[in-house]
């Protein structure tokens, strides 16, 4: 007999019962072949074969290809411009198995910057990425089945300078006759500060 079922005889009525859990991730089809035997002489027999289905439940939640993605992106770049792709997989079938993207919890600024294609998985500049403003991102994914199991990975998108800024020169009356002048580079300042 197979693994999973075990014969319960009462009279001449037999009844197949369900003994170890099945999986339909690892066996989605099963064939059991019956055989009954006459106790006459010569013996006589007959068989059956009995083929079974296993349909889907929901047991698996979406698994992200990496737990954490990281990608680099120049400042300035372009509205729709793809940062980075996260992909999960789920091994359930049909709506089980339909994979959605969305962010987890991430603040204003990210979602003002950034947004998640929900089918491909494809992150995507929305807003002015500033390198002076911020010179990273983590961002929380989420990956959800269609019955609602989800898993989350992360995302680190480093931005790289561009050199956007020309010197500034900030002069102020300090003394009558004097002068105080500042030279400030933004792109120099931030370039020193890391
Ligand atoms: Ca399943
Ligand atoms: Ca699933
Ligand atoms: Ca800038
Ligand atoms: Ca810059």
């Amino acid at each position: 007999m197979n693994d999973h079922f075990l014969l319960s005889v009462d009279g001449n009525t037999l009844e197949l019962v369900l003994d170890k859990e099945l999986d339909r991730e690892k066996s989605s089809q099963i064939n059991l072949l019956l055989t009954a035997l006459d106790g006459g002489s010569p013996q006589r027999s007959g068989t059956v074969v009995i083929h079974v289905t296993v349909l889907d439940a929901n047991d698996n939640a979406p698994v992200f290809s990496q737990s954490v993605y990281k990608a680099s992106l120049p400042e300035n770049s372009p509205a729709d411009a793809v940062v980075v792709t996260v992909s999960a997989s789920d091994a359930d079938e049909g709506v089980n198995g339909e994979v959605i993207y969305d962010f987890g919890h991430v603040t204003e600024e990210v979602k003002k910057l950034f947004t998640i294609d929900r089918n491909l998985g494809d992150i995507k500049v929305k807003g002015n990425i500033d390198f002076e403003a911020a010179t990273s991102f983590e961002i929380r994914v989420k990956a959800k089945d269609g019955l609602g199991l989800s898993s989350y990975a992360k995302v680190i998108i480093d931005i790289t300078d561009v050199n956007d800024n020309a010197p500034v020169i900030h002069t102020s009356p300090f003394v009558i006759g004097y002068f105080c002048c500042v030279i400030a580079d933004l792109d120099c300042l931030k370039a020193f500060s890391h």
